[in-house]
């Protein structure tokens, strides 16, 4: 029995989803609301150390392009299992920051790999667990590319390993993105993300104010 509701945010690089998951944290919080923020990949022991391998090849060698699918869709069975499933069954409010829609527009739409597969690899890693909206927040490349390089140098990050593709490789993740807003328009919400942090703020709260409703 699912007595919570799954939030995801989902968008190309920089579109502000960390920033719009926290600050919807805090108005759940304020409303009396029982939260849980996750991330993808990660949010388990095991899927944070995915997670290091996917990002910044701590394998040592470099990764085929099928084995980072499978490696996605394990971080997420995992966190489907063991963090998503139980705290729905709570009864809290996930928000989780990138799900397997992540893998369709990524390795589906940015790598060439065919997106009906991707939907059963993620069908298999999910079993079930849709989101209940997923908010896909929208910008030009150029622009979220800016705004990583703004954060990566003011917190000394460093570049990972999908943020070096192509601009080309990006333009198609965003397009797929756009597919697969058009292909589930009830579940997925398109927010223009160029917007200041506030306005998106806002929009992101009626939305979901309407799914809790
Ligand atoms: N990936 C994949 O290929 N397949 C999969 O299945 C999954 C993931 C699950 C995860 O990277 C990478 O894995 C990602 C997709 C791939 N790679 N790429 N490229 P991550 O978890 O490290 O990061 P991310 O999810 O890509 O997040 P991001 O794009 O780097 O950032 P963001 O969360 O969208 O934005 P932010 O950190 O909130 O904001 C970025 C900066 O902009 C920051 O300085 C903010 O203060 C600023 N900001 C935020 N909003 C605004 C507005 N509205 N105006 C101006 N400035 C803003």
């Amino acid at each position: 029995m699912r007595a919570g509701r799954f939030i995801t945010f989902e968008g190309p690089e920089g579109g502000g989803k960390t920033t719009q998951a926290k600050r919807l944290l805090t108005r759940l919080r304020d409303a009396g609301r029982d939260v849980l923020y996750t991330r993808e990949p990660g949010g388990t022991p095991t899927g944070e150390a995915i997670r290091e391998i996917l990002q910044h090849d701590k394998a040592g060698e470099p990764l085929c392009d099928q084995t980072e699918v499978f490696l996605f869709a394990a971080s997420r069975a995992q966190l489907v299992r063991r963090v998503i499933l139980p705290a729905l069954e709570r009864g809290t409010v996930v928000v989780c920051d990138r799900f397997a829609d992540s893998t369709t527009a990524y390795q589906g739409y940015g790598r060439g790999f065919s997106v009906e597969q991707m939907l059963a690899i993620n069908a298999f890693a999910i079993d079930g667990a849709e989101p209940d909206v997923t908010l896909l927040l929208d910008l030009p490349i150029r622009m979220g590319f800016e705004r990583v390089e703004g954060r990566q140098r003011q917190l000394f990050e460093d570049v990972d390993r999908i943020e070096r593709e192509a601009r080309e490789f990006h333009e198609r993740v965003r397009n797929g993105y756009l597919e697969l807003a058009t292909r589930w328009p009830t579940r997925f919400r398109t927010i223009d993300a160029t917007r200041t942090p506030d306005e998106v703020e806002q929009t992101v709260w009626e939305i979901v104010q309407g799914v809790l409703a």
